[in-house]
């Protein structure tokens, strides 16, 4: 990871780190208004028990592989020109190879994300999630799995977000409502698929169940 990516460590293995310059304001603002213009905008719906959910904001996508999550698949779809080339400046922040971005776009305030946590298997064990933000700032949550713990960034125009560690196995996180806020928010989460829906290094080996039971925490965790 480069040098202007701070890390802060969380509990139970789990860290984030931050780049609130990771464009300069005039390449964050031409990304933004090229990717509005670039991406095929959809309003999907997940299956929650069987019922179809409309998902309170917009979103788009590239990758070669499937991707299921929330009961919903979105199929293999080409970066546009935009994507591709912050894709290869992300991987050269990060260090690591990234095949996969999903792009929320959040109209307003009302827009939003609920509680989740990037931990498919496919994704395999202790995913790095890499989230650029364009547009307005808007105050990201994370939440321990077990315990109180919360863990609060506004994240602004332009700034690089990095999950890793047990992050997706022991902290969930989500974006909040926020009534105030009357602009437009894109967010880019770069992941690595491993394989097709389902896959798995070892079927009898859940990632979550395994973190949840073996990972030490420090006195200070809860
Ligand atoms: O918009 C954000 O900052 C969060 C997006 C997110 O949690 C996700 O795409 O999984």
């Amino acid at each position: 990871m480069n040098d202007a990516l701070v890390k802060k460590d969380l509990t139970h293995g789990a860290w984030i780190a931050y780049d609130a310059q990771f464009l300069a304001p005039d390449e964050a603002d031409a990304a933004l208004a090229a990717l509005l213009e670039e991406l095929a905008w959809e309003q999907r719906a997940n299956v929650v028990f069987g019922k179809e959910v409309v998902q309170p904001r917009l979103s788009a996508w590239a990758g070669a592989i499937p991707y299921r999550f929330s009961g919903q698949t979105l199929e293999p779809r080409a970066p546009s020109p935009t994507l591709a080339a912050l894709s290869e400046r992300v991987v050269d922040a990060v260090g690591h190879a990234f095949n996969h971005v999903v792009i929320n776009r959040y109209r307003d305030g009302s827009d939003w994300i609920a509680r989740h946590a990037d931990n498919e298997r496919e994704l395999g064990y202790r995913p790095l999630i890499a989230a650029l933000s364009l547009g307005a700032t808007r105050r990201f949550e994370l939440y321990r799995k077990k315990g109180r713990r919360t863990e609060r960034k506004r994240l602004t125009h332009g700034s690089l977000l990095v999950m890793g560690g047990s992050c997706q196995h022991t902290w969930r996180h989500a974006l909040p409502k926020d009534p105030a806020c009357t602009d437009e928010r894109l967010n880019l989460t770069w992941r690595t698929l491993h394989g097709p829906p389902g896959w798995s290094r070892d079927p009898s080996d859940d990632p979550n169940r395994r973190e949840r039971d073996d990972t030490p925490g420090s006195a200070e965790d809860s």
